[in-house]
């Protein structure tokens, strides 16, 4: 007997629904313990430049929160260099105390750190961090991700492997167990190959690859090694850049935009349609507009969505997960996205990930696409971020969605609770499983 739901069932039932969903999370820049951890834990092992980041310090020191806190307490009173030289602990102790207890902390980014303190069984009134870093300090480490994944309804995290960052490197290069933690899946990251070839044209050489600045059929096929080699060192499941506002295809702009196009066009797609992997393009960030506030000093732009349809439709063996950092690009991309089949919009990106934001796109998206695109992902750089990121995109999620069920409802056709949950499974794991697998 099949299961309908009468229109007043369904917001309840749509939430239940989502609620049980377990999640693939498809971006994050989390790490298991295997790639070192700077947090104080039980097992009384750390390292100061270890990846994986966790625990409240981390939480407050989130570059979102460092940006914000310097908005309260201009660099005039608190000067950017002096900030910096503060341990961790003090930073989180300032920020702290200026965003989260001299005032209502009211952005998405303060409320998550509260969130999170809530759903740990934490009080998040606390006047200061002592009493939070006593409990993250007990914690062991890979109990702790098992804890936070199943907090979150996370099934799999899908990492940022930057191949570029020399600290990550060299770890990959040290252990070639290191990524082997079965909670997390490997992601080629590349952005200087496309937007600063010049210069990543000299780090491969200095690899041992040989390769010029000048893309000539030797440096191609060399970049092309250089990708073989690290996508298989990785077994990553896709690969991904994140290029500015002003990347266009064909390439404009002076020699090295034009060279990272070549690189594009004759090493970077061609490797990935033999291997059928996707290729993740995050467009829209122009890095360090403020470079004092380091990792939080990046700003948005809009981007040029027609680059995005010519690479569709020039490369139809490759497949494309697109997602773009501007509000103003988010018609133009779902509109795309009906226009090709081998383009995937996903998530709600960074200064978009926020409720009157991920509302708006999850709405549009739905209505031009039905349920054939990747609403969220959580782009979280501290592992507890998780559990907040994800309770809050749920409920606006599930909202969206129980309103576009209530309108089908309302034209007399019936909603099984079979075909909510496919939808709900095919938004939060399967478009992507299936994309990949394509
Ligand atoms: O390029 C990216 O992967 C961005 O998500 C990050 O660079 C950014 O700092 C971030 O974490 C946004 O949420
Ligand atoms: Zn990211």
């Amino acid at each position: 007997m099949t299961d309908f739901f009468s229109p007043e069932q369904i917001p309840a039932a749509v939430h239940e629904i989502m609620k049980a969903q377990k999640i693939w999370d498809i971006h994050t820049h989390l790490y298991p313990p295997t790639f070192g951890t700077p947090t104080a834990n039980s097992t009384g092992k750390t390292d100061p430049s270890g990846l994986m980041l966790w625990g409240i310090d981390e939480l407050v020191n989130y570059h979102y929160l460092v940006a914000e806190v310097f908005r309260v307490v201009p660099s005039s009173v608190m000067p950017y260099e002096k900030f910096w030289r503060l341990g961790k602990a003090q930073q989180a102790d300032h920020i702290w105390k200026n965003l989260f207890v001299q005032r209502a902390p009211l952005g998405e980014a303060c409320r998550g750190v509260l969130a999170t303190l809530q759903k740990l069984g934490l009080d998040p009134n606390e006047k200061t961090l002592d009493p939070y870093r006593k409990f993250f300090s007990a914690q062991d480490p890979s109990r702790y991700i098992d804890k936070v994944m199943e907090l979150a309804n996370v099934s799999t995290i899908t990492m940022t492997n930057n191949v570029f960052d020399d600290n990550e490197r060299a770890r990959w290069l040290a252990d070639p167990r290191i990524g082997t933690d079965p909670r997390f899946r490997a992601v080629l990251r590349f952005d200087d190959l496309i937007r600063d070839f010049s210069s990543a044209a000299k780090k491969l050489a200095r690899w041992g690859y040989k390769t010029t600045p000048t893309p000539t059929k030797k440096t191609i096929n060399e970049v092309r090694r250089f990708l073989n080699d690290w996508l298989d060192r990785q077994k990553a499941i896709y690969a991904a850049v994140s290029l500015p506002p002003d990347f266009r295809y064909p390439a404009a702009g002076g020699k090295n935009a034009k060279a990272g196009a070549v690189i594009l066009e004759k090493a970077v797609l061609p490797v990935l349609a033999e291997r059928r992997l996707v290729f993740a393009m995050m467009i829209g960030s122009i890095r360090l507009v403020n470079p004092e506030l380091r990792d939080g000093g990046d700003m948005v732009g809009i981007s040029d969505v027609a680059s995005v349809t010519t690479l569709c439709r020039e490369f139809p063996k490759n497949k494309f997960l697109i997602t773009m950092l501007s509000r103003e690009n988010q018609h133009e991309l779902a509109v795309a996205a009906r226009k090709f089949d081998n383009l995937t919009p996903f998530g709600c990106w960074w200064f978009l990930n926020i409720p009157t934001q991920i509302e708006q796109m999850t709405r549009l998206r739905l209505e031009l696409l039905g349920a054939t695109f990747i609403p969220q992902h959580s782009d979280a750089r501290v592992l507890d971020q998780l559990i907040y990121k994800w309770s809050h995109s749920r409920k606006i999620i599930s909202e969206a969605l129980a309103d576009m069920y209530l309108r089908v409802a309302q034209t007399g056709r019936k909603v099984a609770r079979a075909e909510i949950a496919a939808d709900v499974q095919r938004l939060f794991h399967q478009n992507f499983a299936d994309f990949l697998a394509r």
